[in-house]
């Protein structure tokens, strides 16, 4: 195929939402039908990039071979399902894609929990943010023993389920780094345990590393989301140069230390 025939998707290499259709794009063997385009959150966004996409500014959008724009990652993986039905990632069964969907409806306030728990900055509601995340954990835990209480996933296979949440469990390594927060060796974990470590051990699910996740999700353990610019600091944790590998492990004390680029490894 040549470039003009595929489909683009314009992303954020390390977000969350974009791991999605790499996932769902490995699982279908079908990593050769898109090409992917990096976009540096840290700056803004090319004039050609915001007029494509009506300057709205969330990626990741998959633009067509004909130029038409998808927007929102749940929407891409289910319009890549209708476009390329072999395999198929979903479940089939009208009752069974009913109960993924169940599960994929609490991805939102999961996702959201996480987020504002890495981002909060005051140590005295550190722990009514754990007890937040721990009521997520639970919430899945209590679907999953309902509907599959011997499986591993959801179905008998990684599915659309696990593609959707996959990238969020990667992501709340952060939580155990910054936080210290760890799921509890309980049986009212034993479930979503299970599930989160097939998940996150799964071949398709290869596409970040927990260094990797660690390093450019400082600022968000220091307050700052999406590429935002801490006080005092002139580069964004998630900066492509120097490359996340080249710079050291972040400290981990968010709620004391606050490190300089310096410190950070993000100029040479
Ligand atoms: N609902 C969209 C989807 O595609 O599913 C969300 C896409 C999105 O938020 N993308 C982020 C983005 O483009 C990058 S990944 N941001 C720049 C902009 O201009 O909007 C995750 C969160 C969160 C905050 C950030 C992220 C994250 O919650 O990793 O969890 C929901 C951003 C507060």
């Amino acid at each position: 195929m040549t470039s003009e025939t595929r489909m683009i998707v314009y992303h954020i290499p390390v977000c969350p939402f974009s791991q999605r259709l790499e996932i769902l794009l490995d699982l279908k063997g079908l990593t050769d039908a898109v090409t992917f385009h990096k976009v540096d959150i840290t700056v803004p966004r090319p004039d050609w990039l915001q007029e494509k996409l009506r300057n709205t500014t969330a990626l990741p959008a998959l633009e067509t071979e004909d130029g038409r724009i998808v927007k929102e990652s749940l929407v891409i993986l289910r319009y890549l399902e209708d476009r390329f039905p072999e395999p198929l990632i979903r479940q089939a069964d009208p009752y069974r894609h009913a109960v993924e969907n169940m599960l994929i409806a609490f991805e939102g306030n999961f996702a959201t929990t996480g987020y504002r728990y890495v981002l909060n900055q005051d140590r005295d509601q550190k722990d009514a943010f754990r007890q937040s995340m721990l009521a997520q954990y639970r919430k899945l835990d209590d679907f999953l023993a309902h509907h599959s209480p011997e499986g591993t996933f959801l179905f008998e296979d990684f599915g659309l389920a696990e593609t959707v949440f996959t990238p969020m469990f990667m992501r709340f390594w952060f939580l155990d780094y910054y936080e210290d927060f760890a799921l509890p060796d309980t049986a009212d974990y034993a479930r979503v345990r299970r599930w989160r470590d097939a998940c996150m051990t799964h071949p398709a699910a290869r596409q970040v590393t927990h260094d990797e996740i660690i390093k450019l999700y400082y600022d968000y353990a220091k307050g700052a989301g999406n590429g935002a610019l801490l006080p005092g600091r002139r580069f964004s944790s998630f900066v492509f140069e120097p490359h996340w590998a080249t710079r050291p492990m972040p400290p981990r004390d968010k709620y004391v230390v606050s490190a300089t680029d310096t410190e950070l490894g993000l100029v040479v």
